[in-house]
């Protein structure tokens, strides 16, 4: 028998997500939560880690009863190498992805170079100038092809085998590298590290779970400092770093007559290419010869997030809202990369006129039109993207149009050097307040949406709780969007924090949270936990400091969360990993990772309980470096 569906209101916090799954229920379109519904309950063995088909023997399954049947796999696993493992590869699929990105701005960096990409540029050269000398590359009275064909260098370097170290390490502080070299985590290169995941999870490897799950650190960690550090960097050189501005976010930041196309993915080197193709006159007035008042670009999950820091372009939704701005029937094309795209999405465009583009050859997805994008061709092919947008646009049947509220005001881009410029040019005013008490601490909340928890309600919650004890919150990927909906990113919502954090806000004119970005900008994250180590001389895991995904869903935000432990941040999520059929594994995640690299996870659904107990590490911390709790 069917299960009977839930209220709107149960599944999402937001007006705009009810009305439009409302609304997809009347058109009959399915949604990810129907979808979700269908899978539940998921497979006990399955949730708990237990599975493994990492051969042909199998797939094994491993009793979690002590003493049952099924103690070991065909090979003779036991459930803390099974769990191990599977946690292992989950963290190297997430690091691929983030690097693998990372890569793409590599190779757009050398068609640069190479005079092959036209429409591409380096916007800002005294970031290639700046993090180049970090890196130990000359810059003195050098041309700057000839320095950025260095920086190219060795950024493909960080992905190889031949290191010792990956370059960005430079910025880690040294009590921390000693760490790392004692544990033997030191990432030495993405690939690699990756490489041997792969490895070292092949039957028959390492089949000890403390150590796999040292590797998946180190895997991490290449990630961290290397893959998406190099991502945020490059695309900060060739796209621009970001200022602060203004933006808006929501449904309604859809127009109705206006071409709507959305922007869905995560890498700037499409979604740059597409903005700069709609704001081209020729394609602006194609648009309006076909009935439209213009072009709206709006954004999506991350490559959303990415022309919201830089080019103040506004976000239609984070993850659970991609197939819901569908569902408007307002949006004519939806443009996407890779990364957190569901499938499903081709489906939805389906039901409507809406016509789904891929970009990537390494994400093609069936029923979709592909255009293939490339350094060389990026030019054309946004502007081929843009015309089917229009074309859409004159298919489009107003009579299925709702745009269901008005959009909110947000501002963004807190980049480092934002942040940096804002404060005069050095940290002093931040952690003068730090040391008076009006910031407690920094937590960085940062990931997805999970149709496991009520769509934002531990985002948001988690926010308010922690600004309420003057924890200023930094803001990635999907929260964003939360935050925005939520008024956080507005300095008028310093309102809503407590009154050391209210007055910060009040003299600085910033919002109590801070939008830094997109998944790979939790570099930004960690770059800036170890520039506030480095000024005051102590260790990151000495301050007090959180990471928090209280509704990941993805392979990335677990190699986020763990690069951020192993790097001394500890890190709260809402739901664990498939984890806990091993108590080896979830206790080293849980309490183990403390002793060996000073955080750990901790597994809390409740914002509210969740803020109380990361408050009284952060209370700790303060009192550790002197500091009144
Ligand atoms: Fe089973 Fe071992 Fe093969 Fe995994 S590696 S499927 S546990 S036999
Ligand atoms: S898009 S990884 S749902 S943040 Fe980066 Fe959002 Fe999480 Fe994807």
């Amino acid at each position: 028998m069917a299960k009977e569906l839930k209220p709107p209101q149960e599944l999402s916090i937001w007006e705009d997500a009810q009305k439009m799954i409302e609304k997809a229920r009347r058109d009959g379109v399915e949604t990810v939560w129907d979808r979700y519904e269908q899978q539940s309950p998921h497979c006990t063995f399955c949730e708990l880690g237990l599975t493994c088909k990492n051969c042909n023997m199998g797939p094994c399954r491993i009793s979690p009863k002590e003493g049952g049947k099924m103690q070991r796999g065909v090979c003779g696993a036991d459930a803390h190498v099974i769990v191990a493992r599977n946690f292992g590869r989950f963290v190297a699929g997430g690091a691929a992805g983030h690097s693998d990105h990372g890569r793409d701005l590599i190779e757009v960096l050398e068609a640069i170079v190479e005079g092959k990409a036209p429409g591409y540029q380096i916007s800002d050269e005294a970031k290639l100038r700046r993090v180049s000398a970090e890196l130990g590359i000359n810059v003195d009275g050098r041309d700057v092809m000839d320095v950025a064909r260095d920086l190219m260098d060795i950024c493909y370097a960080d992905f190889g085998s031949r290191k010792k170290e990956v370059g960005f390490t430079c910025r880690v502080p040294e009590k921390r590298k000693e760490i790392w070299r004692k544990l033997g985590i030191m990432p030495r290169g993405v690939d690699r590290e990756i490489a041997e995941m792969m490895h070292r999870t092949h039957m028959g490897c390492d089949n000890d779970a403390p150590n796999t799950l040292l590797h998946a650190a180190r895997t991490s960690l290449a990630d961290g400092w290397a893959g998406s550090m190099i991502g945020t960097e490059l695309s900060d050189i060739i796209f621009g770093t970001p200022a602060p501005s203004a933006s808006r976010a929501n449904l309604g930041v859809l127009k109705a007559d206006h071409v709507n196309l959305l922007v869905h993915g995560h890498n700037p080197v499409v979604s740059e290419m597409v903005l700069a193709a709609a704001r081209e006159p020729e394609m602006i007035a194609k648009a309006k010869a076909a009935g439209a008042a213009g072009i709206n670009i709006g954004g999506l999950c991350c490559t959303g997030n990415e022309l919201l820091m830089r080019q103040g372009i506004p976000m239609a939704g984070n993850h659970l809202m991609t197939e819901l701005a569908i569902v408007t029937g307002a949006v004519d094309a939806m443009v996407v990369d890779y990364q957190c795209i569901m499938p499903s999405l081709v489906q939805t465009a389906a039901c409507y006129h809406t016509k789904f583009i891929t970009t990537a050859d390494k994400a093609k997805f069936t029923g979709a039109t592909h255009v293939s994008f490339h350094p060389d061709n990026a030019v054309k092919q946004a502007r081929v993207v843009v015309e089917m947008a229009i074309e859409a646009y004159e298919r489009r049947d107003q009579g299925r149009v709702e745009i269901p509220c008005e959009p909110v005001d947000i501002t963004t881009g807190f980049s480092i050097e934002a942040l940096l410029s804002a404060l005069g040019g050095t940290l002093d005013p931040v952690l003068d307040a730090v040391k008076a008490g009006k910031i407690r601490g920094f937590t960085a909340i940062v990931g997805c949406n999970n149709p496991r928890i009520k769509h934002d309600s531990a985002n948001v919650g988690l926010a308010k709780a922690l600004i309420k004890k003057d924890i200023l919150v930094l803001a990635t990927g999907c929260v964003t969007t939360a935050a925005g909906k939520a008024g956080l990113l507005m300095p008028e919502g310093a309102s809503m924090a407590g009154p050391g954090l209210q007055e910060v806000c009040g003299a600085l004119g910033i919002p109590p949270v801070l939008h830094m970005g997109s998944c790979v900008d939790n570099s930004r994250v960690i770059q800036l936990c170890a520039a506030i180590a480095n000024a005051l001389g102590v260790d990151i895991s000495d301050l007090p400091v959180w990471g928090a995904s209280p509704e990941w869903y993805s392979e990335k935000a677990v190699a986020i969360g763990l690069y951020c432990v192993a790097s001394g941040i500890p890190v709260q999520i809402g739901t664990p990993p498939h984890i806990t059929g091993s108590d080896v594994v979830t206790n080293l995640a849980l309490s183990g990772l403390e002793d060996l690299v000073g955080a750990a996870f901790l597994v809390e659904a409740d914002p509210e309980k969740a803020a109380d107990i990361m408050d009284e590490r952060i209370k700790a911390k303060r009192k550790a470096l002197g500091l009144s709790e």
